[in-house]
């Protein structure tokens, strides 16, 4: 386990969501709460963490958008940046920084990246045809093709990627292009572009990935393994687009960097902003060897975090490589795909504003059903059962019981611990154990295992209850109520520590009732203690951590889903 005696740098980046529309579920489960997660438990251990993500506002998304809304890829970029990055700070996830790729500053960084790679010689220029919209008298962006994915037949397969079975495209790959500016038959014409070569970094990436890197996830291993062993070809990084990063070469005027040259960058440069705000050194979090990066991204970011993006941070030089990228498969609702074009999403934004206080909810929801090894699928209904059946019945019911129970018998002050019996004995071996299996879980990803352990002990807490039944006891030993309510008090303070990655918001609450010192972070080291609140200590009124969710409020979201998708 971590500890604080040995305290490391973590560098914890989450993909950053495009700033075409608002942040959905599937963002959530796949990459924001397992980031949060793991820089919370971090930061609870003690170590120096900088979590970071922010918007990704260039890119063909972007541009789609600004058309369909009748506003400038700027307006488009402003109007969601601040949309998402209150949502995000509003479900609690604990960003250092969340900044945008449209900055000044971004902007700069890329450039001078790009500039390295090309002063070193690791860009290549080439001229290809490409396809052309005599229509609209431009190159198309990839996303502006669509046609049949030569791998699963899906026929509106986007040019760089078909969104139905995940696979990473070419254009010249797709069945029968089309233009979906003019519909218009496409023509090729020749254009200029810089190549990352990926082919001159084939060798080190599979001894690095395929030989020192076992350990990455299954998911993520396999799928850099079929990349590898396919061959890889160059990249081009440039594009022929007016929204975007200007390449800085005089010969390449109106072109554009590739969206997927300054996102990644955008780490870097996101690290770069919080270290001036803060007064602090940008290089320890990208340029130390004992700084440990990790990328939190979806399955179909894989390639351009495990190989694309290191392979342009080799080229450059200095920087440190990821030490893993603990990519989820995806999340989908209600059976279907999640999308953004299709509105087929249940949005954060809309979610924040329809159960208010309840923002725990989703992070359990979305953390006990994510697709961690393959896809999964959030439904209203489990949403409900989730809430009503676990957090109400299993973690609300034994905090409830045994705060109001203390109240009623000892006027909410923590009593003396006397005797302890078989029982708590038990529950003092099973306790201590547990901060280091759930932090093993986190330190493997297994974020879904971790939470299940904690909800465990509020399952052990209630059988503890039911087992002791201080509520006969009472009439005849108070001074065993007293060990048992003690008992279950330091249990309630265990769950809080260990639970404030997963469910901060609940954690707080913990803390506030019991009296304990907040916030809970740091303190990841002092749990599987049966000392966590003293005897004598005064409880806050009790206050219901869950509720019910009703029929009647999950049918208003299905409506609003169905009517709208
Ligand atoms: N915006 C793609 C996505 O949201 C992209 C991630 C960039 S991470 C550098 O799937
Ligand atoms: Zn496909």
């Amino acid at each position: 386990m971590l500890t604080p005696s040995n305290p490391t740098t973590h560098t914890i980046t989450a993909a950053l969501p495009y700033a075409n529309g608002p942040i959905h579920i599937g963002h959530l489960a796949g990459v924001l709460i397992p980031a949060d997660i793991y820089a919370r438990y971090l930061r609870s251990c003690g170590q120096r963490v900088l979590f970071i993500s922010g918007s990704d506002e260039h890119g063909v998304p972007v541009t789609i958008r600004a058309q369909q809304e009748g506003l400038t890829p700027q307006q488009v970029v402003d109007k969601y940046h601040t949309l998402n990055k209150e949502a995000l700070a509003d479900l609690g996830i604990s960003l250092d920084i969340f900044s945008r790729t449209s900055s000044a500053h971004h902007h700069q960084t890329t450039t001078h990246f790009f500039k390295t790679l090309h002063d070193q010689g690791q860009l290549e220029a080439k001229e290809t045809e490409q396809y052309y919209d005599p229509v609209h008298q431009q190159f198309l962006a990839d996303r502006y093709i669509r046609g049949t994915c030569p791998h699963c037949g899906h026929q509106d397969a986007y040019g760089d990627q078909c969104e139905s079975c995940g696979t990473a495209l070419s254009p010249e790959e797709l069945l029968r292009p089309r233009s979906t500016l003019s519909g218009a038959p496409l023509q090729r014409k020749k254009t200029q572009h810089w190549y990352l070569p990926l082919d001159r970094h084939e060798s080190w990436l599979k001894q690095w990935i395929l030989e020192e890197h076992r350990e990455w996830k299954t998911n993520v291993y396999g799928q850099c393994k079929s990349w590898l062993e396919q061959g890889l070809k160059p990249r081009a990084v440039t594009r022929d687009l007016a929204w975007g990063i200007p390449v800085p070469l005089p010969q390449a005027k109106g072109k554009v960097l590739y969206v997927w040259f300054d996102a990644p960058i955008g780490y870097i440069s996101a690290t770069q902003a919080w270290a001036k705000e803060h007064g602090e050194d940008w290089k320890p979090f990208w340029q130390n060897p004992n700084t440990q990066l990790v990328h939190f991204v979806g399955k179909d970011n894989i390639v351009f975090h495990c190989i694309i993006f290191p392979a342009m941070l080799k080229a450059h030089g200095g920087f440190v490589l990821p030490t893993n990228v603990p990519a989820n498969e995806f999340l989908n609702l209600e059976g279907e795909k999640i999308s953004t074009s299709r509105n087929w999403a249940v949005w954060l934004h809309e979610y924040l504003a329809n159960f208010p206080n309840q923002q725990d909810v989703l992070r359990y929801v979305l953390c006990s059903s994510a697709p961690e090894s393959k896809d999964s699928d959030f439904s209203w209904k489990d949403f409900q059962a989730k809430n009503n059946n676990e957090l109400v019945a299993i973690l609300g019911n034994f905090v409830n019981r045994t705060v109001v129970l203390t109240h009623k018998y000892f006027d909410g002050i923590v009593p003396t611990c006397h005797t302890l019996t078989e029982v708590e004995h038990t529950l003092v071996t099973y306790i201590q154990k547990l901060p280091g299996q759930v932090g093993q879980a986190i330190e493997k990803f297994k974020f879904k295992e971790g939470l299940q352990l904690c909800m465990d002990l509020a399952r052990a807490g209630n059988k503890y209850l039911a087992e002791t039944e201080p509520w006969h006891l009472i009439k005849t030993d108070r001074e065993r109520v007293g060990t048992i309510l003690h008992t279950a008090l330091q249990l309630t303070a265990n769950l809080a520590i260990l639970l404030e990655p997963f469910l901060p918001f609940t954690s707080h609450r913990l803390e506030q009732s019991l009296g304990m010192p907040h916030p809970a972070t740091r303190q990841w080291p002092q749990a599987g203690s049966m000392a966590l609140v003293d005897a004598g200590t005064v409880l806050a009124a009790p206050t219901l951590l869950f509720e019910k969710i009703t029929d009647e409020q999950v049918e208003i979201q299905r409506q609003k889903l169905y009517n709208s998708g």
